[in-house]
């Protein structure tokens, strides 16, 4: 994103802010998604809370559905302060900070049960902190369910069947990797980039999870959902530094806590999402297909070795795995 761009949009927040008379701090914040998803309903949330908390000192102005952008440029912009929150996938977060990679990898966590335990507790509070030096307070992780591959081209069983097929991810190095893994040309692309690539035939598919195969339409051009459930990577809701360091200590530790009880309530939305977003998928008619994990879970994780390069990065995956409980 050019600097004058970011300056805009930059200043006329800051404006927004200054404007309005009833919040000390009206802070804003983005999301790719649009309103109702569970993510920026959570978001919502969480600022209802904070003035609620502070007799409306505090408050949040959410800015939906990617109108400030994709998520590597608003995330750019939260670095500079032009944005006081930002609530991202993993993706765009990896190649600022390689602690990102670990809850990233793909067939790291056995099951959501799995993912939540380690990321509830020192494991994630560990990654979240790692961002500090970047720019960013990370506050807590949202759940993002299980991506699966979708296409336009027929059912996918086994690796075999994604040779040659041009798959976007998000721009990440560790999703080209697991795409290269698996023999597919990998096409990193923004999210909202992909229904109009689908239907073009710019690419054959994608992989994603429930509400967002379902709440970007992309099941209406791709008719193939095949369940390798190969990540079970969360999200993360993060506060720009910059705004973070203006706070008293008294508020940066309500902002904390807010976001850390706002997961309960994204968790709810979120499982109500998933079974409504299956719902209007299967009843469309796409074709869904359970997979043998198998061979994709021998590949992918075969690259694990290509990210993974710091001693601390280890330490963090060994102590992931350790609290596998062997349920799948
Ligand atoms: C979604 C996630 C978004 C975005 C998107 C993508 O599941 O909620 O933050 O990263 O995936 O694939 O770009």
């Amino acid at each position: 994103m050019s600097i004058s761009r970011r300056m805009m949009i930059g200043g006329s927040l800051a404006m927004l802010a200054a404007c309005n008379g009833r919040f000390s701090s009206l802070f804003t914040s983005t999301d790719t998604h649009v309103l109702g998803y569970p993510t920026v309903q959570a978001v919502i949330r969480f600022g209802e809370t904070l003035s609620a908390q502070t007799n409306g000192r505090l408050g949040v102005k959410m800015y939906a559905g990617g109108q400030l952008g994709n998520e590597r440029d608003t995330l750019e912009i939260t670095t500079f302060g032009g944005l006081d929150f930002n609530r991202v996938n993993l993706a765009p977060l990896n190649s600022i900070e390689p602690l990102t990679k670990v809850p990233a990898l793909p067939f790291l966590f056995e099951s959501t049960e799995h993912m939540r335990t380690a990321m509830d507790g020192d494991i994630g509070d560990e990654i979240l902190a790692s961002l500090e030096p970047h720019g960013l307070i990370g506050l807590c992780f949202y759940d993002s369910g299980s991506r699966s591959f979708y296409n336009t081209r027929g059912p996918i069983n086994s690796p075999e069947d994604m040779v040659g097929l041009k798959l976007r991810v998000p721009g990440s190095d560790l999703y080209i990797g697991m795409i290269d893994s698996l023999g597919a040309d990998a096409v990193p692309m923004p999210l909202d980039e992909v229904y109009q690539s689908l239907a073009q035939g710019v690419i054959d598919g994608a992989e994603n999870n429930w509400p967002s195969f379902e709440n970007g339409k992309h099941f209406e051009v791709a008719r193939y959902y095949s369940l390798t459930r190969h990540l079970l990577a969360p999200e993360m809701f993060v506060m720009s530094k910059i705004s973070w360091d203006k706070l008293s200590a008294d508020d940066q530790a309500l902002v904390r806590d807010t976001a850390k009880q706002s997961v309960i309530y994204m968790r709810e939305l979120w499982d109500a999402q998933v079974a409504k977003s299956m719902e209007i998928v299967l009843a469309s008619g796409v074709e869904v297909n359970e997979v043998d994990p198998a061979p994709f879970t021998e590949k992918m994780m075969g690259m694990w070795g290509d990210f993974i390069d710091t001693p601390q990065q280890q330490d963090l995956v060994d102590r992931i795995l350790s609290l596998r409980k062997g349920t799948n």
